[in-house]
């Protein structure tokens, strides 16, 4: 099964999914990649996401070590930088960045790379990225030169979330930022929720299963934690056990 229909097959059973974002920049140590690694391995996330804003290689290095430890679990590009683009991954979120409105993050990244992505025969999947204030600003807002939109404005990231929706794009995305202060709040993801039928994804600033819990009962389909699980890769174990205790609710 590819990855898009992995991720509509688990909506369409209300089962929520978990994914681990490694940040190719932060994990160039074999020794901090064995540690996450094993732990990926143990407990098993839906899937591994790969990528950084301040990163601009491909991160196949990273990704033929990772594969030591993920089976069959799949990696999946989710790209700060063209650059990082490589078909050693399952998958590419292929994404558009429609809070924003800087016509290269938009579209003009996209169309340079979209030749090669094509030819490459990686499975794609469009995504309208939304990032959101997240208490501070995030490396995302720096590096694309774009503001995010206000957190205590749902209407108008509900309305971006559905204009993507009806753009075409497959998957959106609701970003606080790598390392906000505050995570996307519940009321938030439920107005976005409300509007759109596509999976929804939800990262940035989460330290906790129960913040985890929160975003995925409040509309999210899956939750992405990065920082925190770079920190403590232990705690993967905490964040897959209230996924499985989410969906086991969800099938009684
Ligand atoms: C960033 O949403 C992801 O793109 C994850 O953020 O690193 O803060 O978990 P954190």
């Amino acid at each position: 099964m590819n990855v898009e229909d992995y991720i509509k097959h688990a909506c369409s059973q209300h089962q929520k999914m978990l994914a681990v974002l490694l940040d190719p920049e932060e994990l160039l140590e074999s020794e901090s990649i064995c540690q996450i690694g094993s732990h990926i391995r143990e407990h098993r996330p839906d899937f591994v996401f790969v990528g950084g804003s301040t990163f601009f290689e491909s991160p196949d290095a990273l990704i033929s070590q990772l594969r030591n430890y993920t089976g069959d679990i799949p990696i999946v590009i989710f790209p700060g930088h063209p650059a990082q683009f490589t078909p050693a991954a399952d998958a590419l979120l292929f994404l558009s960045l429609i809070s924003g409105n800087n016509p290269d993050m938009l579209i003009g990244q996209q169309a340079a790379s979209a030749r090669k992505i094509k030819e490459s025969g990686i499975e794609t999947i469009s995504m309208g990225y939304i990032l959101v204030d997240g208490g501070r600003e995030s490396a995302t807002a720096r590096i694309t030169g774009t503001r995010p939109l206000s957190a205590s404005d749902p209407e108008r990231i509900a309305d971006t979330a559905l204009a993507g929706e009806m753009l075409g794009l497959h998957l959106i995305y609701l970003e606080a930022g790598s390392g906000a202060l505050h995570p996307a709040r519940g009321s938030l993801i439920r107005s976005v929720r409300r509007f759109i039928r596509v999976p929804l994804i939800v990262g940035g600033g989460m330290h906790s299963a129960a913040e985890a819990e929160a975003a995925w009962g409040a509309g999210a389909d899956i939750v992405v934690i990065g920082n925190h699980l770079e920190e403590f890769p232990a705690d993967l174990a905490l964040f897959v056990e209230a996924r499985n205790k989410m969906n086991t609710h969800q099938k009684l």
